[in-house]
């Protein structure tokens, strides 16, 4: 099962960029022992997990470290076979650097990233700690960049603490009308009133979502209003079960997905942090719920359905999906 799912071409949709440095990666960004020492070790819950995006945000301060750890993690998602990878990361500003030049740094490492094996797109977060009027700041320069990197920049994303902040509904109406895809954290933690307002939203696709399901810490009337939208839902097993919103790899609430055939991806979050890759993700998946190698197939080849990629784009990955079946299944 783990070769399987090692070899499988696999396309990842929910990847923060700054959750996904190993921590060889952090090394090389100049990163000590010490400071290091405790990644992916010392995590009991959520709280833990948001502490350690200091240490990744420490180390990609300067456009040169970014550039260099975006590579970094680019070229990590492709040694794990991921054909397909929607990157996302929150523009912020440094000293010597500006939101744009955040975004551009970004863009840049993409397109320079030349390989045959993996089509890189990205996403921009709005951090949800931020005020209104600093996420439209961020909305309007993503806008912008669009402009000048269509087939680059395809989506935002609202993310950070679950438990602080708020879902400004105009912001993502704003980015929906300028022709960015929509991909929305939902129900990480239960928030019944915010789970509603994201629903009626109607996102392209939802991050982790929970606490949809009455089982699982949402509602009937939500999980009703949610089966009858069907949102494809990006789960990220592992980075749930190390935070304890789920409370394991069984009772994770993609098992309800599973049994109601709802459509699901499967993803990392933040690989680095999680240890975890896309792989384990499927093997873990197949292992606990007694999944064939097809079903996996069909999550992949599901997956690119989901993804922001355009038309001919989803087709070229289909086809490598389709030949590599061929050959292993
Ligand atoms: C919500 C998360 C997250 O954007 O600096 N992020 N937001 N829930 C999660 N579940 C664990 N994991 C990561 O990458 C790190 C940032 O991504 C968001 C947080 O805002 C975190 O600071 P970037 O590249």
């Amino acid at each position: 099962m783990e070769t399987f799912c090692q070899k499988l071409p696999k396309i990842e949709l929910h990847a923060h960029l700054n959750g996904s440095l190993s921590k060889s990666t952090l090394k090389q960004l100049g990163c000590s022992e010490e400071s290091i020492k405790n990644y992916q070790e010392t995590l009991t819950d959520i709280k833990q997990v948001f502490n350690q995006f200091q240490v990744a945000h420490n180390a990609t301060n300067t456009l040169e470290n970014l550039n260099l750890a975006t590579k970094c993690v680019i070229e990590d998602f492709a040694k794990d076979n991921v054909i397909y990878l929607e990157l996302r990361t929150t523009p912020r500003s440094e000293k010597d650097l500006s939101e744009r030049d955040y975004i551009e740094t970004v863009v840049e490492a993409i397109r320079n990233y030349e390989s045959s094996k993996i089509i890189v797109k990205l996403i921009l977060s709005l951090d949800r700690r931020r005020s209104w009027k600093e996420q439209l700041d961020t909305l309007d320069n993503i806008i912008d960049l669009k402009q000048k990197y269509p087939d680059l920049i395809k989506g935002v994303d609202l993310s950070g603490d679950p438990g602080k902040g708020e879902f400004f509904k105009k912001l993502f109406e704003k980015a929906r009308d300028n022709g960015l895809k929509t991909a929305i954290h939902c129900g990480e933690i239960k928030n019944d009133n915010e789970v509603m307002d994201i629903l009626d939203f109607k996102p392209d696709r939802i991050g982790h979502g929970t606490c949809l399901h009455p089982d699982y810490g949402g509602s009937e009337e939500i999980w009703q209003k949610y089966q009858h939208l069907k949102i494809p839902i990006e789960c990220c097993l592992t980075s749930n079960v190390v935070c304890l919103t789920s409370k394991s790899y069984e009772e994770h609430h993609v098992k309800e997905l599973l049994k109601n055939s709802l459509p699901f991806s499967l993803a990392t979050d933040d690989k680095g942090v999680f240890n975890t890759t896309l792989s384990k993700e499927f093997t873990v998946l197949g292992q606990t719920f007694s999944l064939s190698k097809n079903d996996l197939w069909n999550i992949s080849r599901n997956s690119i359905d989901y993804s922001f990629a355009d038309e001919e784009e989803k087709g070229f990955i289909r086809f490598a999906l389709e030949q590599w079946k061929i050959r292993n299944i």
